[in-house]
């Protein structure tokens, strides 16, 4: 029995390849330059994980490490081009850039969230034509290259059940498909036992997920002819499924396999037989330090039942790389946390003391860093937790909506249609340097709050030309959603260093929720109450959600996250009572990862869907039936709109809807529904200036579906990401075309 990880951060502990693979884009170095980088920084991490204890010759290190994305690679390594590039995708890193970021009028492969995580995979593009080949290497030669930096490793691949159920297609169910993928897993194969490889591990988490387009007998017997396609190849097969239980799911495979990764921090330990189990004890998703003698304990209740190695519960990409990096981090928290390569050397000390060679310190130091967790002052807030312990029945209960409607529309008298932007308005390059200045102490805080107040400023004299009817302050003073809210409440900290890939070269650095949560004063009412002195049109205060919160930040581990999420919803309360009581009539609370944390397992999905939507009423619950509480949500699919519009109870909600070109609206107006709704009549995801003809036609189909007194005008999403030209230009066309549709639906 030895000791392994599943998987391990790919974008370099000083975010090497976010830099090559920028400077690459950019042009500041070639093809040949970009592959010496990236090459570097694989092998520097095998060489860190050699360091770390994990064996070298035996299979132990895994080898993946994809430039952009690990299903693009499977997207690669099999040849799958989309329908719409069939025969005319280029060659080598022309092509995989094709794919990841599209090119002119290219639109790059869709992105979406893997599993649960925040991690964005590129969703391949399937048709009932779609054929499959090995045709690329790349698979073999990191392979090879890890065997010339003397690194034996296990190359990993995403499985066909995985790939097919996280794939599209629009004529096909794309899991009928394998029998045409399978034979080329067996091509990769034969190619990797010919380079010499032994084992392979095939990633299958799709295994379990719920999905609503596949079965879990066709999943499992797509990815047992994967299994079989590779031992076939005579290579032999770690088949990892990880992001929840695998108890009642992998049994039937495992004489398919010669080995099984499995989640033990989400889930139970499958009954396998003799197959040996790569048991997931140490959590790959969170920051926490392993309980090592609990983990001891479950390994050997396991290792009495058969042959057990320790493994990660997850690949380690979903944490950052080192804690030894955070050196302003509070040395007392600091002494709580695991990052990869903390997980990594307590997989090595837990694989030796199941082999009877306990490292007695690293076993008392883990022990003595979960006690002082415990106890530690503000893990546990007692007025924290009195408050949450006696909340008054209706904390979670407004007004009626009717009640609602009526006294926001005599406090605010919008016009029909009123028009808006989310939130944020673009982040100027000036922004942006102002703030790492004053991170960097060159810029002193009043130099730099009149930096963003100047473009408060900016941002509030451009809505008022524009003639947007509610005002946003802009957002300027915000680096990150959450980042800002973290950094102004009680029980979390930021990490310098603890960056996390999101998708492609960009990363987050979520926070660290340890404590419990509350709010010492109150931090975005100056900035809204600045924006108001400005002018006499209603400016909206803007927050972000508790679900948000937690989705994109990492959450301790100690209590359940619905408690948690109260907590955060408490503070936020007080926010909106201080945003109230400074004058602020319309308060946004924005939920864009509300339908992100939706549990794979549908049994789990009614009593999130209860803690989500009540810790986002709790937030809201407080304010006046006067002030008109606003939501956003992104990536909307029509189910999450509805259950949100039912249950999150707010007075408006905005949601992206352009690039569906609202379908949304006709499956809401079908719905029937009575609560004010924003959908966005453009898509801010590209600079591209929409038509008035096409504003218009949505417009036209927007008004057809929904009562003139619940319709809102705005875009799909903020403006943060875009530049000011554009926005410009697009905004005067949305205000121009509201006030179209605004006569019509007058006379009309
Ligand atoms: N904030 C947080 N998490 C998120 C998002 C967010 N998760 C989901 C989604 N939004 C991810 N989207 C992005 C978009 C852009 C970037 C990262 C994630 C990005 N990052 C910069 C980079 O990598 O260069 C760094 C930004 C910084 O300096 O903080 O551009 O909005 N928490
Ligand atoms: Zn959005």
């Amino acid at each position: 029995p030895g000791g392994t990880i599943l998987g391990y951060p790919r974008i370099g502990r000083r975010r090497e390849l976010k830099r090559a693979l920028e400077a690459h884009w950019r042009g500041t170095i070639d093809a040949a330059d970009f592959h010496a980088a990236a090459s570097a920084n694989r092998l520097a991490d095998l060489e860190r994980l050699r360091e770390l204890g994990l064996r070298a010759d035996d299979a132990s290190i895994p080898i993946e490490a994809a430039h952009y994305d690990h299903v693009l690679d499977a997207t690669l390594t099999f040849g799958v081009a989309p329908p719409r590039l069939r025969g005319g995708l280029p060659e080598g890193l022309a092509g995989e850039w094709l794919l990841a970021r599209g090119h002119d009028d290219t639109a790059p492969l869709e992105m979406t969230k893997w599993l649960d995580t925040n991690y964005h995979y590129l969703v391949p593009e399937l048709d009932a034509e779609t054929t499959f080949s090995f045709a690329d290497t790349r698979i073999v030669d990191r392979f090879v290259e890890a065997g010339r930096a003397g690194v034996h490793g296990r190359p990993v691949v995403v499985g066909p059940a995985t790939y097919l159920a996280l794939s599209k297609a629009a004529d096909i169910r794309p899991i009928e498909l394998a029998e045409r993928l399978v034979p080329a897993y067996g091509a990769l194969g034969e190619a990797l036992a010919a380079a010499g490889a032994t084992w392979v591990q095939l990633d299958e988490p799709a295994l379990i997920a719920d999905f609503d387009h596949v079965e879990l007998a066709e999943l499992q017997a797509v990815a047992r002819a994967g299994a079989e396609a590779l031992r076939a190849a005579g290579l032999r097969v770690l088949l990892h499924v990880g992001h929840g239980d695998a108890a009642g799911r992998v049994e039937s495979l495992a004489d398919a396999v010669d080995a099984l990764a499995i989640d033990l921090v989400r889930g139970g330990a499958p009954a396998t037989g003799s197959t040996p189990l790569v048991a997931g004890v140490v959590h790959g998703r969170n920051v926490w330090r392993t309980d090592l003698d609990g983990a001891l304990e479950r390994l050997r209740e396991i290792a009495a039942r058969g042959p057990v190695a320790v493994g990660t519960s997850t690949s380690l990409l979903h944490v950052p790389h080192d804690v030894a990096a955070e050196q302003s981090l509070a040395p007392r928290l600091r002494s709580w946390l695991a990052f990869a390569d903390q997980k990594v050397a307590e997989v090595v000390a837990l694989a030796a003391a199941l082999t009877g060679s306990l490292d007695e310190q690293a076993f008392a130091d883990a022990r003595a860093a979960v006690a002082d967790r415990a106890a530690a002052p503000g893990v546990r807030d007692g007025s924290v937790r009195a408050r949450l312990a006696s909340l008054p029945s209706e904390a979670r209960q407004r007004a009626t909506y009717d009640e609602r409607a009526r006294l926001q529309r005599e406090a605010l008298e919008l016009p029909p249609l009123p028009t808006t932007t989310i939130g944020s308005f673009p982040q100027t390059g000036d922004i942006r340097t102002a703030r790492a200045r004053h991170a960097r102490g060159e810029l002193d805080d009043s130099g730099y709050t009149q930096v963003l107040r100047a473009e408060v400023r900016r941002v509030i004299e451009l809505q008022e030309q524009l003639g947007l009817d509610v005002l946003v302050h802009g957002e300027p003073e915000r680096n990150d959603m959450v980042q800002y809210f973290a950094e102004h409440f009680d029980g979390f900290a930021a990490t310098e260093h603890g960056w996390v890939q999101s998708y492609g070269s960009r990363a987050t650095r979520p926070s660290i929720l340890w404590g419990d949560v509350s709010r010492a004063a109150a931090f975005t009412v100056e900035w809204i109450a600045y924006a108001q002195s400005l002018t006499s049109k209603v400016v909206k205060g803007m927050l972000t959600g508790p679900v948000t919160i937690l989705a994109w930040s990492f959450v301790r581990d100690d209590q359940p996250l619905a408690e948690t999420a109260d907590q955060v919803a408490l503070a936020l309360a007080d926010e909106i009572a201080d945003l109230e009581a400074a004058g602020v009539r319309i308060v946004q609370v924005d939920e864009p990862a509300l339908r992100e944390l939706l549990p794979l397992r549908r049994e789990a999905r009614p009593a999130y869907l209860d803690w989500s939507v009540g810790a986002f009423r709790l937030a809201t619950g407080g304010a006046a039936p006067a002030t008109q509480i606003h939501t956003h949500l992104c990536y909307s699919e029509f189910n999450t709109v509805v259950d949100a519009i039912d249950g999150l109870d707010a007075d408006v909600t905005s949601i992206e809807a352009a690039r569906s070109k609202m379908e949304v609206v006709e499956a809401l107006a079908a719905h029937g529904f009575g609560r004010g709704i924003g959908p966005g009549v453009y898509d801010i995801h590209s600079p591209r200036v929409p038509g008035h003809d096409e504003l218009d036609e949505l417009l036209a189909t927007a008004t057809a579906g929904i009562p003139e007194g619940l319709l809102w005008v705005n875009p799909d999403c903020g403006l943060k990401t875009r530049g000011y030209d554009e926005t410009v230009a697009s905004l005067t066309r949305l205000v121009a075309a509201a006030r179209r549709a605004r006569e019509a639906v007058v006379v009309g």
